[in-house]
Order: C-alpha cells, then structure tokens, then sequence
C-alpha cells in the first residue's frame, strides 16, 4: 500500500496543525466528486472539437460607446461625468503628445538617453486612469505615464526622472527614463523585463484583499502589451489571481505591434481577451480608442473585482502610432502609409473631440488656447529640469538592500571613493563629470580612505 506522504497526513489533518487562516490553503486533499475535473460537464456522443470562446467561431466583439465620428452609438450608456470632466479628459489626452514631442525631441538632441511616447494609446492610458481610484495600485509595463500625470505627479517629476536629476523621486538617477515610480500616488516602479509586473499585481491584488483597510475598496491595477502577453509571467500571473482570488484588473493594451513584431505574428487565437475565460476571469474586449468606452470598461471591471473579490481582464485594442521607443525606427518594418492612416483614420484624440464639439463644450479657441498652454507648461519644466544638478554621487550605493550597509556595497562604495581622490580632479573627463553631481562627488570624496 502507498502511504500517503507526512505532509499529506498532515494536510488531512492525521497530525495536528495550528489550523490556518486561508480556508483555500488548508483543504485538505480528500477525493470526492466536487474535487473531480469538470464532473458536472454535460456528456456527448458528438466528436466535436472546438476553438472559440465565442462558441460559434466569430471573434469576441470589441465593445465601443462612441463611433468613429465621436457620436454615441445606439443604445451605448454614457459614463457619469460633467462638462468639466469631460475637459480634464480630453486636457490629459493631449498633454501626452504633447509631453511626447517635446520629450522625443530632447533624446534626439542627446539630452536624455532614451524614451518612449504613448501616440495612438491616448485615450487607453487616460480613459483606464479615470476609471480607476486615485489609490488603486498600479502596476504598469512603461508607456502608461498618463497614469500618473492624471494622478498628479506633475510635469516636474516627469522631466526629473527622465533627465536623472535631484528631482527624479522615482529612482534617483539610477535608471532609465520612463521608468517611474511614486508611493504616494501608488504606482509601482516600471522593470524593463516585460511581464514581471503581471504575476506581481496577483500578489498585490491578494494583500489588497488581506488588508482589512483596502479590503472591498482598492483593487491593483495592472498593465501589460500583447507582446508581454507571450511571456510565462503572463500565463502564471492570471492563474495565481484565478486560483488564490485577487481583485486585480488585467488591462492588456493591444497596439498592434511588440517593437517590430506585429500582432498577427504574436498568437493564433483570438486576441488576448480569448484566454481569461481559460482561467476563468470575466473578460472584456473595449475600443482602445474610445475613451468613454474604456472608462465604462474599467468601471465596471472596478465594480467586479471587488464585488467577487477576483481578477478580470480587458483588452483594450489600439494601433502604436509612434516608433517603439527612441531606439526604434518603425519604418523598416511598417509602411509610413499605414501609420498616416491609422493617424486619420482612427484618432483617438480627434474622436473624442468630435464628441466634445457635439455637446457644445468644445472649440477651436479651446483648442489653440489649450495647446499653446500646455506646450509653455512642457517647456518651462524642460528648461527648469535641464539646469538642475543630479543627486548626490554616493547616492548610488543607497537604497540596494534594507537595513545596514552590507560589506559588498561598502567595498564598492570604498572603492569608487579611491578612484576618485585619485582621479578625479586629475584627470579632464572625470572632472567634467563631477560638477553634475550635487557637492560635485564631495560626500564620497570625503569618504576616501
Ligand atoms: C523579458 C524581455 N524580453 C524582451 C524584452 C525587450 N522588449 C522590450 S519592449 C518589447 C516589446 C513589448 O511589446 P508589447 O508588450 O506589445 O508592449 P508595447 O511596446 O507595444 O507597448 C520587447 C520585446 C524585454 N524588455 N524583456
Ligand atoms: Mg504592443
């Protein structure tokens, strides 16, 4: 006879254990027909294979309020929001091509290292922003830096991080741009390894849940593209908030490229909204272009997650207008014809002016008004960010381990210290370097042995 392992036994209570707090994580292996795969599935004499989630073979329908002219469809309910609302929209909506142009720019003439803009995603990063609470936890891939402006954090940390300076909260310099971060606005620091972020909002979602202060209140938030969507954190990260139930929302940005991979390369099935049912998560496919139908979306998503306690995805379908990032060049791999008219074709910035001018609450004097404001507002913080100092060289040894000063970040710090009393007021380069520096390398200087 096989006997079933000690930690069996246990689990089946033969030995005693402190009983545990997670009804989930203490029941017991007991087979029994509930326990059976799927012993209520109705049984056939057809051969029938299938796949679609749609059941008949059409693809998952894309749910929209607007038409392409801005106009609300039949039927199609409008979110709760006033004429003010409505302007903070479609303000936040322009002011990321606008932080774009200016940002784009500034890499090109060598100021900043890298960046990457969000065109033709608009209406996704800002429309997902107002759908959500100011103090859900966001978990982002990197082009969702509406986010965070829609929360406040302000045109001067923007530019703070991005150059590196004494005003970048997010990391102090010791990463590259776009890569934000902010507790106070609850946005967690983007990591260039794509997909990490979605098994790690299961995880928040779960203590969110835990938590008898955020608990029925917060959900986390997490986006992904659809090129991360190819990673094994995608697949693992869905089943962990399936299985162990989090209130965390998927929002999957669908732009129809990974750098140069388009999306029909990408996957076979239906999208990415094709395999939440899989893991068993109400799933919805929005108009990414459509702010209104991506607040509607994300509300209700909102309203789910916490009412159920459990994960829910939504893919929201757009077209990446820009290159990838400043190291890409989309036109080796893209006709520009196609960008051109997709720009045309389906804005998602014009659409909702459209629908802006429609209820008498926009115009062209609005339209000039604003533009001009918030390319001055882009420029003044541009300019103030460009004359500041960095951080304090030593700060690169800080925040890398909790706690005390472990002995390998002492000996780095060490011995950078010796280099530099050595080499750097002797040597041109490393002069030149030091007056970036707050105290122009001083706190480590005075640190040499
Ligand atoms: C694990 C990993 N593999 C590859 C890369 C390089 N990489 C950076 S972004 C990117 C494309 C991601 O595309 P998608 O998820 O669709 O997001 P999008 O850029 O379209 O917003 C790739 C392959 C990476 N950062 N991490
Ligand atoms: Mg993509």
């Amino acid at each position: 006879m096989i006997r079933p392992s000690r930690f069996v036994q246990r689990l089946a209570g033969k030995a005693t254990l402190k009983p545990l707090k997670h009804a989930h994580l203490a029941r017991p292996y007991a087979p029994s027909a509930q326990n059976l795969p799927k012993s209520n599935s109705p049984i056939v004499s057809k051969l029938d294979f299938f796949n679609s989630v749609t059941g008949d073979g059409t693809q998952i329908p894309t749910y929209r309020v607007l038409d392409g002219a801005g106009k609300p469809l039949e039927g199609a309910e409008l979110p709760e929001m006033d004429e003010a609302y409505a302007r903070r929209l479609y303000e936040y909506m322009q002011l990321l091509p606008t932080l774009d142009n200016v940002l784009y720019n500034i890499q090109r003439q060598g100021k900043i290292s890298f960046y990457m803009t969000s065109y033709g995603e608009e209406a996704t990063i800002i429309g997902s922003a107002a759908g959500l609470e100011n103090d859900d936890e966001v978990l982002g891939q990197y082009r969702e830096m509406g986010v965070l402006l829609w929360r406040g954090f302000g045109l001067d940390k923007v530019m703070g991080q991005c150059f590196g300076n004494e005003e970048d909260t997010s990391g102090k310099g010791r990463q590259m741009p776009v890569h934000f971060g902010s507790p106070e606005h609850h946005f967690h620091t983007i990591s260039s390894p794509l997909g990490t972020q979605i098994p790690q909002a299961a995880g928040v979602g779960f203590a969110l849940r835990r938590d008898p202060n955020r608990r029925s209140r917060s959900i986390a938030a997490c986006y992904f593209g659809e090129g991360a969507a190819s990673e094994g954190d995608f697949h693992a990260g869905l089943m962990l908030a399936s299985t162990i139930p989090a209130p965390t929302l998927y929002i999957a940005r669908n732009n129809g490229f990974a750098i140069s991979t388009p999306s029909s390369e990408q996957y076979h099935g239906d999208g990415i909204a094709s395999r939440g049912p899989g893991y068993g998560i109400d799933t919805i496919r929005v108009d990414g272009n459509d702010v209104l139908a991506v607040i509607n979306a994300v509300r209700e998503a909102r309203r789910r997650c916490l009412g159920q306690g459990r994960a829910v995805l939504i893919e929201a379908m757009s077209y990446r207008v820009g290159h990838h990032s400043t190291s890409d060049d989309s036109f080796a791999y893209r006709p520009r014809s196609e960008v051109e008219d997709r720009k045309r074709l389906d804005n998602p910035i014009l659409r909702f002016r459209y629908f802006l001018e429609s209820r008498g609450w926009w115009n062209n004097e609005a339209e000039e008004e604003l533009k001009a404001r918030l390319k001055a507002d882009v420029m003044k913080a541009f300019k103030r960010s460009e004359s500041l100092k960095r951080w304090e060289l030593g700060e690169l040894f800080t925040d890398v381990y909790g706690g005390e000063e472990p002995w390998n970040i002492r000996e780095q710090r060490q011995e950078l210290a010796t280099l530099l009393k050595k080499y750097g007021n002797a040597w041109e380069p490393w002069r030149k370097e030091l007056t970036k520096f707050k105290n122009n390398g001083e706190d480590l200087l005075k640190s040499a042995p």
